[in-house]
């Protein structure tokens, strides 16, 4: 039987991902909007002690910063509604428009407001503020994870606030512009320990270099990305365009991978290593795996990304 898009996406089944961050995420989803943000705000803070979030760049900015600027100027106490209502994902004019905003977009409108809360202008979480008790408990679960669950936990977080995409019609998404590729002379190529794949190593190399042209010329037609947590990615249309809202300057260090024959002459092949988001830079390197199924001309027919459950993770690379 040929592959389907399901079967395809139970290759390597014994890859364990970290199952942590969507039970997280589920916990916080259940908590009121006020200890919700509240619990953003200290988890945020503890975080800052470790390791240092960059400041997200201009081209992003611009995107939100007539929201921002409505919202500076409001009392305190519309302050707090503005951002419990995008908690709430309300069905507000800041919740829809919100909701057109790439992820970068919209993790950089809140690092624009937690800056305002610390100097003054946008309200604070209430001093001396109680959690409750189940949101004391889901933020000591985020204090115990790593690091790079940490940062996935928040950015699911800030991804789903505000008015549900799906209820909202037809509307115009907002992204950052795409940057150019990297000049050729400047790259840097990867080598993964047992994995010579040309496909896999060019997918890797193009896109450390943001050269998503090439990059998207690597799938099939119909092959399929599934970033983690998430549905596929189905269609190079839409692969592409996911390649240019939200994978920019990544930093991708595979380390080592196996490489196997599977039906109707298709590849199955598992590289783990590393991966570095432009917030964090080297200071967080998130534990991953890709599992790619190429099919016999040499396209990706299909490649999941996973978070993987631990740094032990890294080293299983059996069926
Ligand atoms: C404050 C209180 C009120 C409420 C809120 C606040 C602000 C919170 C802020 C949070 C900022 C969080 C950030 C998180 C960034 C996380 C980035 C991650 C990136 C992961 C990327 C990966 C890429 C993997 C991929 C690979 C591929 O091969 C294909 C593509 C792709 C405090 C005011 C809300 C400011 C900045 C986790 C894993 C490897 C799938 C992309
Ligand atoms: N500061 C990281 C970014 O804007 O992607
Ligand atoms: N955190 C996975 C992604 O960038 O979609
Ligand atoms: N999705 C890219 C990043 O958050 O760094």
């Amino acid at each position: 039987m040929p592959f389907t898009l399901d079967s395809a996406r139970n290759i390597f089944p014994s890859t364990l991902t970290a199952d942590a961050v969507p039970a997280t995420i589920a916990r916080f989803t259940q908590l009121s909007a006020e200890d919700q943000l509240a619990l953003i705000w200290f988890a945020y803070l503890d975080m800052g002690k470790g390791i240092t979030v960059a400041a997200p760049g201009a081209a992003s900015m611009q995107f939100a910063e007539a929201t921002l600027n409505e919202i500076r100027a409001m009392s305190f106490q519309e302050q707090s509604q503005v951002m419990c209502d995008l908690a709430n994902r309300a069905d507000t004019p800041t919740g829809r428009t919100y909701s057109t905003w790439s992820p970068n977009i919209k993790l950089g409108f809140w690092y624009k407001l937690g800056q305002w809360m610390e100097e003054g202008f946008v309200a604070p979480i209430p001093e001396g503020y109680q959690l409750s008790a189940n949101a004391s408990a889901v933020l000591q679960s985020i204090r115990n994870l790593e690091s790079g669950q940490q940062i996935t936990v928040l950015r699911n977080a800030v991804v789903d606030m505000g008015f549900d995409p799906k209820q909202m019609g037809s509307y115009t998404r907002v992204a950052e512009p795409v940057v150019p590729p990297q000049a050729t002379d400047k790259r840097r190529y990867v080598t993964i320990e047992g994995v010579d794949n040309s496909t896999v190593l060019a997918y890797m190399n193009n896109l450390n270099a943001n050269d998503f042209s090439a990059l998207i010329e690597l799938f099939a037609e119909d092959g399929a990305l599934q970033p983690p947590f998430q549905r596929p990615i189905v269609g190079k249309t839409n692969v592409l365009r996911f390649f240019q809202e939200e994978c920019q300057n990544l930093n991708l260090i595979p380390e080592r991978g196996v490489v196997e024959p599977a039906a109707d002459g298709f590849t199955q092949i598992k590289v783990t290593g590393k991966v570095q988001t432009p917030w964090f830079g080297a200071g967080v390197g998130m534990n991953i795996a890709w599992r790619f199924l190429i099919n016999p001309e040499g396209k990706i027919f299909f490649v999941a990304i996973d978070l993987l459950a631990s740094p032990k993770e890294l080293l299983n690379l059996v069926r």
